[in-house]
């Protein structure tokens, strides 16, 4: 795919001629990424075509990576940078007198996906391609994602996001490759050729329309396939959707992600699109399996991986299961044997509200078949452990209990491997939360600490960065991560260190004049940029950093010479709509950046910037512009954090709780270039056994937590009369603070000190920061993705 500058200037002009009828300076910067999109994607096509033939014909293993979300981000910029030609058309487009960034933020954001999970399924699916490995992603085309996030009043509002609307160039319908999937009616077995076949009796069905798009590998020629499936009324069954109910419950299957799980019919909706997505995805890989590979379905497992993101594509084991039986005649025996070793799970949280249990009645109405399957499976585990445990221990770890459905003791039960995301949260995964599965299954638990797609966050979102480590280390640390140590040579070598601070004050700079056109706030690039972007949740203690903010402010407006280096502290985050204690905290914490701002006394000590609508674009250019990382959940309940790695890798320090990888980050830089604080994760789990925290001592009995905790309702903070008062009385009643705040903040003070106080000597600074970037490349995806690999799938690269 080589290109050079005057080939790329010349296709770009007769392309805008052909498609679009423009010249140049007559096109948009929307037709003009269009016209950009299209050349890459025709440029990328023939490798993907190459790609996937290439498999079928050397039968390569190929895995299936089932995500309930994707979040990709904007693509052009990183296809671009995948195929070799982001410089040249940079520099393209700059002798045209076409300004690139205006181009790249055309581009809606494939918002498909809420957090880290997402964004880790497709920085896996950068990896595999990058790596040379047959791994595709499979999901649901989801009409509009996850929500716009506005600011009305200081409240989330959400608004959808309806990233469609100006079509997708990336993907490609595939309509013949559409599958039906039904739902609802009564299913009962009947003898069939010796073997019990299930006959339905007022189901639905659906078709399952795949859209794929490429994922280009880093300048390696593959291309692999993320597929994703939308929901229509197959034509020859339109008779039997006839009322507006029977219309709405398929277009909503894959309308929104993670419709509200408060009420009966949002959890409905859940299950139905968990299973679309699961049975869509795995009637596709036998169709393709028995027509390209042409083996008998007992080798299933030599050729084919379905890796179970989370819980939700948890029924794809049942759904194996019917298919290998139901529609290809397999005995259970065998299809049980196909189908665990065929599966592995990564467990992504120890949260219990995320570890989903559906009620049996209504799986029993929506996907009846897959009930049965899942009671087979269940029956057959507990008598498998009948005499050799005890019932409580049945209990506990049996599929079906209480007229619930545990869809994590589905994944664990019909997989070969089971995973945590870093080191400490599987140790608590075998220690605490899994302990009965450990017992059971010891040789399943492993660890695959995340990692995250370094080329995006340093090569292509930190230029100046980058050009620094190429001049001094060589540019392999693009595809060889560990490369990155090398930088360590220059800690003491004042003219890299130099460099890499003007660096960062040119980002820093970046970033305050978007603040500035964003939301007006005038911030000073000479503050410290102290950033906490992460979904709104209890447990990982925005809360904390708010408490803190706040006590500074009391602090200024007490002494308005107080010696406070100026700090800009920088939000991103969404709360789930039905969160109300998260949408508190964000009112909260607008409430408090309106105060602080605007209060005269305070001059530039402080600022505080909320940014709206966080999601994988605003982290492009949040995070090269960072100096200090807010890595502060509870420890325990982080299961790893992909910030934290992101961050580091672009020079800032993190404040950390001993927590998910915060823990392995720490060990690779060293306790001088980390501010670590806080409780243990051993620690937590003894204040749990012995019930022994109680929050309101530290309310009456700290003077400064009273003083701090006192400004949620006393009038301090305009405006949160009823946010501030739940808030408030979250953080002081005897057994409140379920994440340990009050308990934390004197040592969180104690950290920010340091930090204050280092900032102060900037040669100092850079070097803690140099030693951070050093190290970021063992939480290269990478690098995870080569042990997932060699562990759990076993999949060869290509060659
Ligand atoms: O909360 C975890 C986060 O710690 C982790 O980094 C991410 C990717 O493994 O998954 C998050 N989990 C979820 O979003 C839901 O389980």
């Amino acid at each position: 795919m080589s290109l050079t500058k005057s080939q790329f200037k010349q296709n770009f002009k007769r392309r805008l001629k052909d498609d679009l009828a423009l010249d140049i300076d007559e096109a948009s910067y929307f037709d003009m990424y269009k016209v950009l999109a299209g050349m890459v994607k025709s440029a990328y096509n023939q490798n993907w075509h190459h790609t996937w033939r290439s498999y079928d014909q050397q039968h390569k293993k190929q895995l299936y990576y089932f995500s309930i979300e994707f979040l990709p981000g904007r693509m052009l910029q990183s296809n671009l940078f995948n195929m070799g030609w982001l410089e040249i058309v940079k520099d393209g487009m700059k002798e045209l007198g076409v300004d690139f960034e205006k181009v790249v933020e055309q581009e809606n954001d494939m918002a498909l996906g809420n957090g880290g999970l997402g964004r880790l399924a497709s920085s896996f699916m950068d990896a595999l391609a990058s790596d040379g490995y047959a791994g595709n992603g499979n999901g649901i085309r989801y009409k509009y994602g996850l929500f716009k996030q506005k600011f009305i009043d200081g409240y989330q509002v959400e608004l959808p996001n309806n990233w469609l609307n100006e079509g997708n160039v990336w993907e490609e319908r595939r309509e013949t490759h559409s599958v039906l999937v039904r739902f609802g009616g009564q299913v009962y077995l009947q003898p069939k050729n010796g073997q019990l076949k299930p006959v339905y009796e007022g189901s639905q069905l659906v078709k399952a329309v795949p859209y794929d798009t490429g994922m280009v590998g880093y300048e390696n020629g593959v291309v692999n396939t993320l597929r994703l499936w939308d929901a229509e009324i197959p034509e020859d069954e339109e008779s039997k959707y006839r009322t507006i109910d029977d219309l709405r419950r398929v277009e909503d299957l894959t309308s929104v992600l993670y419709p509200d799980d408060s009420t009966e019919d949002g959890r409905r909706m859940r299950i139905r699109q968990e299973y679309f997505f699961v049975s869509a995805g795995l009637q596709s890989i036998l169709n393709h399996y028995l027509e390209k590979y042409d083996q008998p379905l007992t080798k299933l497992d030599q050729y084919v991986a379905v890796h179970i993101n989370d819980t939700h594509p948890s029924m794809a084991i049942a759904e194996l299961m019917r298919l290998l039986m139901d529609e290809h005649g397999l005995g259970w025996e065998d299809a049980w044997q196909v189908t665990v070793n065929v599966m592995s799970y990564t467990n992504h949280t120890i949260m219990a509200e995320a570890m989903e249990r559906w009620d049996i009645n209504m799986m029993q109405q929506e996907v009846p078949r897959i009930l049965q399957i899942i009671q087979e499976i269940d029956r057959r585990f507990v008598l498998s452990l009948e005499g050799k445990y005890d019932q409580n221990f049945i209990n506990r770890t049996r599929i079906i209990a209480n007229n619930q459905v545990h869809m994590a003791h589905l994944a664990i039960i019909g997989s070969h491997s089971i995973n945590g995301v870093a080191k400490l949260h599987t140790e608590l995964l075998k220690k605490e939360v899994l302990h009965d599965f450990y017992r059971l299954y010891p040789e399943r638990f492993n660890n695959k600490t995340n990692g995250v797609t370094l080329r995006r966050w340093m090569a292509i979102d930190n230029p100046r960065l980058a050009a620094i480590l190429d001049q001094e280390i060589g540019s392999d640390w693009r595809k060889n991560p560990l490369e990155l140590e090398k930088l360590l040579k220059y800690r003491s070598n004042n003219k890299v260190l130099d460099q890499l601070i003007a660096a960062k004050q040119a980002n820093k700079r970046d970033l305050a004049k978007f603040i500035k056109q964003q939301t007006g706030i005038e911030v000073s690039s000479k503050a410290i940029f102290d950033v906490q972007i992460k979904r709104l949740h209890a447990y990982k203690r925005q809360l904390l950093n708010l408490l803190r903010i706040v006590k500074l402010y009391q602090d200024l407006k007490a002494n308005p010479n107080a010696d406070i280096y100026p700090r800009v502290f920088i939000f991103g985050a969404k709360a789930a709509p039905s969160y109300q204690y998260a949408k508190a905290v964000i009112k909260c914490i607008n409430e408090v950046a309106n105060l602080v701002n605007n209060d005269p006394d305070i001059h530039d000590k402080l600022k505080v910037v909320f940014l709206e609508n966080y999601n994988v674009s605003l982290a492009d250019r949040i995070i090269p512009a960072a100096d200090v990382s807010e890595q502060i959940s509870l420890a325990s309940k982080e299961a790893s954090g992909t910030s934290n790695m992101k961050l580091m890798a672009n020079g800032a320090l993190t404040v950390a709780t001993m927590d998910g990888a915060n823990i392995e980050i720490h060990d690779y830089v060293g306790d001088d270039n980390i501010f670590t604080f806080g409780l243990s994760s051993q620690e937590v789990y003894r204040y749990y056994a012995d019930n022994s925290y109680h929050a309101s001592e530290y309310y009456e009995n700290d003077p400064v937590i009273h003083r701090v905790v006192d400004a949620f309702v006393d009038g301090t903070i305009p405006n949160i009369s009823m946010e501030g008062r739940e808030i408030f009385e979250s953080l002081v009643q005897y057994n409140g603070d379920q994440f340990f705040v009050l308990r934390d903040f004197e040592s969180y003070l104690k950290a920010q000190d340091k930090v204050d106080q280092a900032y102060r000597n900037p040669k100092h600074w850079a070097q803690m920061s140099l030693i951070n970037t050093a190290n970021a490349g063992h939480f290269s995806s990478d690098l995870t993705i080569d042990r997932y690999v060699d562990d759990v799938w076993k999949l060869t690269p290509n060659k």
